[in-house]
C-alpha cells in the first residue's frame, strides 16, 4: 500500500506541503450533490441508501483531489439509531421529536447504521489508494443538544436547565450517547476508514466544570473505548469555539489532533497543543469571498503551522454559497508547495 499522506502527521512527519481536506465537503455547493440529493426521498435516506452516500462521498476527491475523504453521514444518526425520531425540513434544519429517556433503544448503535458501514466499504474500494477515508460521529453533548432541544438552539436553556437540575438523569442520557457512539465508531473502523472526527460543535456555551463533565469526561470514555480495540487509529477532536479550554480538552481525552476554528491563534495553538496534531483553521466565510483575501488567509496558515504536524481545512464547515472555484484555488495554491 502506498503511503497516505494524510496520515502523515499523524507519525510525526511534515512534509513542504501539508495534506488537506475541508469540513462538509461534501455538500450543496456542489451542482453534482444537488443532483443525487434531488434523486433521494429525504436527506436521511440520503445518508442510508449506501449507492447514494458513496457517490456524494467521492464527488469532492473527483473534483479537487483532497487527500481525505470523509464518510457522507451525519451527526444525528445517532438520536436516530437510538429510536429517536429524525427529520430534516426544506431550508429549517434538523428537527426531533421529544422522547422519554426509558423509551431510547439500548445497547449499542445496533443494526440501523449497517448502511453507513456498507457506504464505507463502497468508499474504500472507489477511492484512490492514496486517499485517506475519515468516519466521524457527533460527540456526547452536542448530539445530546439536539435530542433535548429537539433541534438548532440558540440559548440551550432546556438542554442546561436539565443538565443542572437533574444531573442523574441527563448522565443517564449521556452514557447511553457514549455507548452508541463508542460502537458506531468502532464499526466504522471495522469497516475501513483510516481516521475519525469527533464533533463537539456546541461544547463552547459551557462553564468550565460543565465542560469538564460533560464535554472532556464523555470524549475521553469514547477514545479509552476506541483504543482498547484499536490502539492506533488516529483521533480528531473539533472541540469548535471553546477558547481557552480547548487546551484542556487537547491534554485530557487523548486525541492526537485538533481541529482548530477560525478564532484559535496560531501561535497559542502552536504552544498550548505542541504535542497534537493540528487541523483548521481557515474561515469558510473566506472562502466565500475569494479573492487577494482567500490567498492571503491560506498562506497566513500555511506559513503559521509549516514546521509542525498539520493538516490544511476549515474551521468550520463549508457553506452551500461557496464557489467550487474557490475550493478548486485553495487545491492550486497547496499544490505550488510542492
Ligand atoms: O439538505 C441537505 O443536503 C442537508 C445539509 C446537510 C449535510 C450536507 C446536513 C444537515 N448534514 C450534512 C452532512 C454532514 N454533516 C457531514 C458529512 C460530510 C460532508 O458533508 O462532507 C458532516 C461531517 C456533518 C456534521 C454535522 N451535522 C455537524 C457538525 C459540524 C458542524 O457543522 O458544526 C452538525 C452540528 C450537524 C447537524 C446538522 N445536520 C444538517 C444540518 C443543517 C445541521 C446543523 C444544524 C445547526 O446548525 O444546528
Amino acid at each position: 500500500m502506498t503511503e497516505r499522506p494524510f496520515l502523515a502527521p499523524f507519525k510525526g512527519i511534515v512534509r513542504t506541503r501539508p495534506p488537506w481536506w475541508m469540513l462538509r465537503q461534501a455538500g450543496r455547493y456542489l451542482p453534482e450533490y444537488r443532483e443525487v440529493r434531488s434523486r433521494s426521498k429525504d436527506f436521511l435516506d440520503l445518508c442510508f441508501t449506501p449507492e447514494l452516500a458513496a457517490e456524494v462521498t467521492l464527488q469532492p476527491i473527483r473534483r479537487f483531489g483532497m487527500d481525505a475523504a470523509i464518510v457522507f453521514s451525519d451527526i444525528l444518526v445517532i438520536p436516530h439509531a437510538l429510536g429517536q425520531s429524525v427529520s430534516f425540513l426544506q431550508g429549517e434544519g434538523p428537527k426531533l421529536e421529544p422522547i422519554a429517556l426509558e423509551r431510547l433503544e439500548s445497547a449499542g448503535a445496533g443494526e440501523r447504521l449497517a448502511p453507513v458501514y456498507e457506504t464505507i466499504r463502497r468508499v474504500r474500494a472507489a477511492l484512490p489508494d492514496e486517499t485517506a477515508l475519515i468516519g466521524f460521529a457527533g460527540s456526547p453533548w452536542t448530539v445530546a443538544t439536539y435530542m433535548i432541544e429537539g433541534g438548532s438552539s440558540r440559548d440551550f436553556a432546556k438542554i442546561k436547565q436539565l443538565a443542572v437540575s437533574d444531573p442523574l438523569t441527563f448522565a443517564r442520557l449521556i452514557d447511553r450517547v457514549v455507548i452508541a457512539t463508542s460502537d458506531y465508531l468502532r464499526r466504522q473502523v471495522e469497516a475501513g476508514v483510516d481516521a475519525l472526527q469527533l464533533f463537539e460543535s456546541w461544547g463552547g456555551v459551557l462553564s468550565e466544570p460543565m465542560f469538564r463533565q460533560w464535554v472532556i469526561e464523555p470524549t475521553r470514555r469514547i477514545v479509552d473505548d476506541i483504543r482498547t480495540t484499536y490502539p492506533a487509529i488516529p483521533i480528531i477532536g473539533f472541540p469548535r469555539a471553546a477558547g481557552a479550554l480547548i487546551a484542556a480538552y487537547a491534554a485530557e481525552t487523548g486525541v492526537d489532533a485538533i481541529n482548530l476554528d477560525p478564532t484559535v491563534p496560531v501561535a497559542w495553538a502552536k504552544t498550548a497543543m505542541e504535542s497534537k496534531v493540528l487541523q483548521g483553521n481557515l474561515d469558510p466565510m473566506v472562502l466565500v469571498a475569494g479573492g487577494q483575501a482567500l490567498d492571503d488567509e491560506v498562506r497566513r496558515i500555511l506559513d503559521g503551522f509549516a514546521d509542525r504536524p498539520f493538516v490544511f481545512n476549515l474551521g468550520h464547515g463549508i457553506v452551500p454559497e461557496t464557489p467550487p472555484d474557490h475550493v478548486a484555488h485553495v487545491a492550486e495554491l497547496l499544490r505550488e508547495r510542492g
